[in-house]
């Protein structure tokens, strides 16, 4: 229902997304988009390369007097960068003679853990630069302005998005359900590393300052949680309908993401079902509106059978360290086939906080898809009102007694 491609490369000119299947009517703040982007360039553990970047998508298309038209939104997001770069990037086929920037020899020794190496095999490059420009992680700013757009369509649904690191290294909390929408809401957007508990913060600063001193780099995990989602999204009747389905493929799709959970996740599996599954009881008559019923604990992450169930939905995912090593690991140099320490290109030692933002803005665009899928309609005030009478009769229905 809700689809959107981006295209761009690290160093290029600039990024650009297609967004399509937003309805008509959707009045959207440019200003919320701009936030979000600039809260996917923070984070302790970032490079010098956003000091650079000040990420803005300049709408194209699908907006007209600042509300969308359910044409096709167009979105671009310049790289500040790409001045730096034209001689190594320029799209023509020779140099253009106002071409800025240095002139960079091509990438030949792949970095393990990188795309580099299977980027080349499978597409024949010579110059890893064709592999590493496009696999780059630059990529996930144009995501995060499409859920930006996500985000302020769910506002109507009333749900809100938000997240929060779990761990730096070895440094993780040990139990993250424990954690409330509430405190992850509170958190301020300029906390180093957007963890709940400043003293575990301070653990995972060192973890970084570490890494960085040895060279190395660092991964860690975050979860996102989607709060008042409706009841009712995604289907349990098709595998490609199930909701946690979804989401998983969409938070694996982040770079150096490599386990995702829902809910209690790869815990689940250890323990017996009496202490996984949260039990149903009837709610206080005060809080009758919605599903009628009170769950005690939330270990399925707001989603049974594939379905949300009213609860928040809590989305973890967990990332590998960055692949480009100030102290390289061992590769071979493909120019010549002899073993040689991996390339070093400007990188981050650590980006865990800047891919919860990313984590959210999937999460997001997978519950906008879904909301639209439900609720449906060529405008927001058909979706609006499919989406009121859907909850008006849900409440009807849980609060028979
Ligand atoms: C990245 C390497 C770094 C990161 C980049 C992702 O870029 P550069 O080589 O230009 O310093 O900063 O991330 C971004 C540019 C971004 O906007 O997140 C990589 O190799 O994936």
């Amino acid at each position: 229902m809700l689809r959107f491609l981006t295209a761009g490369e690290s160093h290029g000119k600039a990024l650009v997304t297609i967004i399509e299947g937003i309805p008509a009517g959707l009045t959207v703040n440019f200003a919320a988009v701009t936030a979000q982007l600039r809260r996917r360039q923070g984070g302790y553990g970032r490079g010098r390369r956003m000091a650079i970047e000040s990420d803005r998508a300049e709408p194209l298309s699908g907006i007209r007097h600042g509300v969308t038209t359910g044409a096709p939104i167009a979105l671009l997001i310049p790289n500040r960068d790409w001045d730096n770069w034209q001689k190594t990037m320029y799209v023509e086929p020779e140099q253009p003679a106002e071409a800025s920037g240095a002139e960079r020899p091509p990438v030949t020794r792949p970095r393990p853990g990188h795309a580099d190496l299977a980027g080349a095999v499978k597409y024949g490059h010579e110059d890893l630069r064709n592999v590493l420009e496009r696999a780059s992680a630059r990529e996930t700013a144009a995501r995060v302005a499409v859920g930006a757009v996500a985000r302020q369509l769910l506002q109507h649904v009333g749900a809100v998005i938000v997240s929060h690191v779990v761990s730096i290294g070895s440094a993780a909390i040990a139990d993250p359900l424990a954690i409330t929408f509430d405190q992850v809401r509170a958190l301020r957007d300029d906390a180093p590393l957007h963890c709940v508990d400043g003293a575990f913060e301070q653990l995972m600063i060192q973890e970084i300052d570490r890494a960085r001193e040895a060279g190395d780099t660092m991964g860690g995990g975050f979860e996102v949680i989607a709060h008042d989602v409706p009841p009712g999204l995604g289907s349990y009747v098709q595998w490609d309908r199930k909701l946690d389905g979804r989401l998983a493929q969409a938070m694996m799709s982040i770079p150096a993401i490599k386990a995702v959970g829902i809910g209690r996740g790869a815990t689940a599996a250890s323990l017996p079902g009496s202490r996984v599954h949260d039990e149903i009881l009837l709610a206080p008559a005060s809080q009758a509106a919605g599903v009628g019923v009170a769950r005690p604990t939330n270990n399925a992450g707001g989603l049974e059978g594939g379905v949300t169930n009213g609860q928040d939905v809590r989305v973890s995912a967990y990332m590998k360290p960055i692949a480009t090593l100030m102290k390289p690991l061992r590769s071979v140099d493909l120019a010549t086939m002899t073993e040689s320490p991996a390339a070093i290109e400007r990188s981050d030692v650590c980006a865990v906080p800047a891919a919860a933002v990313v984590g959210e803005a999937m999460v997001a665009i997978v519950l906008a898809d879904a909301a639209i899928e439900k609720f449906g309609g060529d405008s927001m005030d058909e979706l609006v009102r499919s989406w009121q009478a859907f909850r008006d009769r849900t409440s009807a229905r849980f609060s028979r007694r």
